[in-house]
């Protein structure tokens, strides 16, 4: 999954892609790069971000999503919490909605998503982006984050969305301290047989990858990020979502060789 912002301020590439044609632009050479999905957002969710009304979200991102539905590449996501964005983005032709409340935020989000049978990522976090650094409390983080993503799927099913169309979210960054989202990771393979739904993680330049890099600023984390993808490939999760496609769909092209590879070594057709 590749990461098209629109936005002026995500702490990875704020402003860079706040035009809508540089965006589009953006997103096509994520595709052409091997993305599978492009996720397209237009409030940035970092930590003491301010929110963004909903006319200014749909304004970001509509004409994005519309043109690279009109692309035609690869299917669109919308990273949203706000079931209206939700909503117009999947009328415009989004296949999927990534919500990093997990459905929690808008009480009409998970009803959305359900009646236009779309798929849905339900994410784990705790409070809002500017409460849940202080919600980073947890006596075990891998049982508690696996209990609340759980209960997130639940919802989910209850609310009609389908059981086959979800992924889970450990929410990596999001209401945890570095500490937290290590131990997660680490336990990546527990938490993907708990959940039973394919998993999804997005740890792309990460500040808690600074925490093991000596402060590592953002734009020196990509051998950490593609180190991340290939623990995550490796380890249970089905989809990761990153910034820089083009070193992870490599890697994953080699690890999906080695998965393939018999005693006589490589088999025919692997990795288109
Ligand atoms: N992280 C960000 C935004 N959206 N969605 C999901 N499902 N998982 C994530 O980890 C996630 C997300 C923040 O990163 P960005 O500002 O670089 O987009």
């Amino acid at each position: 999954m590749g990461v098209v912002n629109v936005t002026p301020d995500s702490f990875s590439d704020g402003g860079r892609f706040a035009e809508a044609g540089t965006a589009v632009a953006h997103g096509l050479a994520l595709a052409a790069s091997g993305a599978a999905v492009l996720d397209v957002g237009g409030e940035s969710t970092r930590p003491g971000a301010d929110a963004v009304d909903r006319a200014v979200e749909l304004r970001r991102i509509l004409p994005v999503v519309r043109e690279l539905v009109a692309g035609g590449t690869v299917p669109v996501s919308i990273d949203t919490t706000k079931a209206a964005v939700a909503a117009a983005a999947l009328e415009a032709g989004a296949l999927i909605v990534n919500d990093v409340s997990g459905g929690t935020a808008d009480a009409d989000m998970l009803r959305v998503v359900a009646e236009a049978g779309a798929m849905l990522v339900v994410m784990h976090t705790r409070g809002n982006p500017r409460t849940m650094r202080a919600e980073a409390r947890y006596d075990d983080v891998v049982r508690e984050v696996g209990d609340e993503l759980l209960a997130r799927v639940d919802a989910a099913v209850a609310a009609g969305v389908r059981a086959d169309a979800l992924l889970a979210d450990p929410g990596i960054g999001f209401a945890k301290t570095a500490d937290h989202n290590l131990a997660l990771l680490a336990a990546l393979p527990d938490l993907a047989a708990r959940v039973e739904v394919p998993l999804l993680v997005g740890a792309s330049r990460k500040s808690f990858l600074a925490r093991v890099l000596d402060d590592a600023p953002v734009d020196a984390r990509e051998e950490a990020t593609l180190a991340m993808t290939v623990w995550c490939f490796l380890h249970g999760a089905a989809v990761v979502r990153v910034h820089d496609v083009d070193a992870s769909y490599r890697a994953c092209r080699l690890l999906d060789a080695l998965d393939r590879a018999t005693p006589e070594g490589l088999v025919e057709g692997v990795a288109a």
